[in-house]
């Protein structure tokens, strides 16, 4: 088989970028490792950005999403058993963001590139990138029990942390950069109404907690935990008592507790590979950076790298230009550094650190009593959460 680019991963940054290009007429073929309804099993991100919303649109997969989403113009941050509201849309000048699951996304993605009559290799095993130092790259695939190759002009890595191309550059032609929190997140999803119409981010001396949502019949919830806790250890009704805890008393007395029908710990980290093309295999999302979930930035930072990546490619089909190509990882990471910052400071700024104590605590108040009370301050937060321009 012959493919013009392949693209490994069928997340969000390898759909979004599959649609980009096809809508240039640029020919992909998708891998995924497993199946189409474990990717669709897996709950994540949950805001949008402008940016985000706006490239849904343009590959004709933003219907529902304009039916369903739930536009936000605010949020709140509690901390001293107080709530302020950070007005994202005064403050940015009339920017908001989307509140839309990534499960959605994923499905509508899914659903246009099957419109569309695009190939897609779910549960292709042992997906591996071959000779992309030179001209003619290929990659190598498992199903069922077969050996596939498929020829192509270049790789698009799009296969998250985990994926095998960031795994498949040797060691000594890339530099990693890591942080790693020492705490985890605990999510539950839960079929009650949220207890805002708006997201709540809290800061409190036993953890953070956010509320945010899916729809307004279904909420999500966060605490932090230790990076040990086992999802057995935390009942509902632990669960429960343990948010209520760090919400100030008007915000735990209205929250509507239910069972819940998911729930999962992850891990926080921040880490950033350098650089993000390798002769012809380029890698976007997940598998050349992770973002602490406190900022909202993963998912909306994959859809601006492979917004980067489709113009840089679809320049040199229709151009015969590498310029794009050569500027793709310098431009991303510059973008990428920004989000990174931001969700680190936010991370910092939220959670309870094992090793600062009491001092630390007061630090972040102090610092979250400026940043409410400063307008400076406040637009520089909302600035960054709506998402920088690209
Ligand atoms: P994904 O979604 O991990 O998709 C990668 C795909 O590659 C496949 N794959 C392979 N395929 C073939 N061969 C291999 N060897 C492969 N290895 C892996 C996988 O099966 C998978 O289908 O990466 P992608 O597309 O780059 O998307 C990134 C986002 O998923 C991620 O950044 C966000 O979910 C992060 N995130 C959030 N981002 C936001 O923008 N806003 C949020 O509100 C937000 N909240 C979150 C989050 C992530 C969370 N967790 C669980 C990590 C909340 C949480 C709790
Ligand atoms: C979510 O709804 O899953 C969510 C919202 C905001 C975040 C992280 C996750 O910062």
């Amino acid at each position: 088989m012959r493919s013009q680019v392949v693209i490994i991963g069928s997340g969000p940054s390898g759909l979004l970028l599959g649609q980009l290009l096809a809508g240039a007429g640029v020919e992909t073929v998708i891998l995924d490792r497993v199946s189409k309804d474990y990717i669709l099993g897996r709950v994540r991100a949950g805001v949008l950005e402008e940016g985000t919303v706006k490239l849904l649109e343009k590959v004709g997969a933003a219907d529902r999403l304009h039916r369903e989403g739930l536009p936000h113009d605010g949020f709140s941050l509690t901390f001293d058993g107080r709530a302020h509201r950070i007005d994202l849309f005064g403050l940015t000048g009339g920017s908001r963001v989307m509140v839309y699951g990534q499960t959605e996304v994923t499905h509508d993605l899914m659903d246009t590139r099957e419109a569309a009559g695009l190939t897609t290799i779910y549960e292709a095993a042992n997906v591996q990138p071959h000779d992309f130092d030179g001209a003619n790259p290929y990659v190598t695939y498992e199903k069922d029990g077969v050996t596939h190759r498929i020829d192509c002009d270049f790789i698009a890595g799009c296969d998250g942390f985990h994926g095998v191309s960031r795994k498949s550059v040797p060691e000594g032609a890339r530099k990693e950069f890591e942080r790693v929190y020492p705490f985890g997140w605990l999510g539950i999803l839960a079929e009650v109404p949220p207890v805002d119409h708006e997201l709540i981010y809290a800061n409190h001396p036993r953890g953070f907690a956010l509320c945010s949502m899916r729809s307004n019949t279904r909420s999500r919830y966060y605490v932090q935990c230790p990076l040990d806790d086992k999802v057995e250890d935390w009942s509902d009704d632990r669960f429960w008592d343990e948010i209520r805890r760090r919400l100030p008393d008007e915000v735990a007395s209205a929250m509507v507790t239910g069972p819940s029908f998911e729930k999962s710990i992850a891990p926080l980290r921040s880490f950033v590979t350098e650089p993000m093309r390798f002769g012809r295999l380029f890698l976007a999302g997940d598998a050349a950076h992770i973002v602490p979930p406190t900022g909202a930035k993963g998912l909306n930072l994959a859809a601006s790298d492979v917004y980067y990546l489709s113009e840089a490619l679809i320049e040199f089909y229709r151009d015969k230009s590498e310029a794009g190509l050569d500027g793709y990882s310098a431009r991303a990471l510059s973008r990428i550094w920004k989000a990174v910052r931001f969700s680190w400071w936010m991370t910092t700024m939220m959670h309870r650190f094992p090793d600062t104590g009491d001092f630390g605590q007061r630090i972040q108040e102090a610092e979250l009593d400026y940043l409410v009370s400063s307008r400076a301050a406040s637009t520089a937060l909302a600035e960054n959460y709506v998402g920088l321009p690209y």
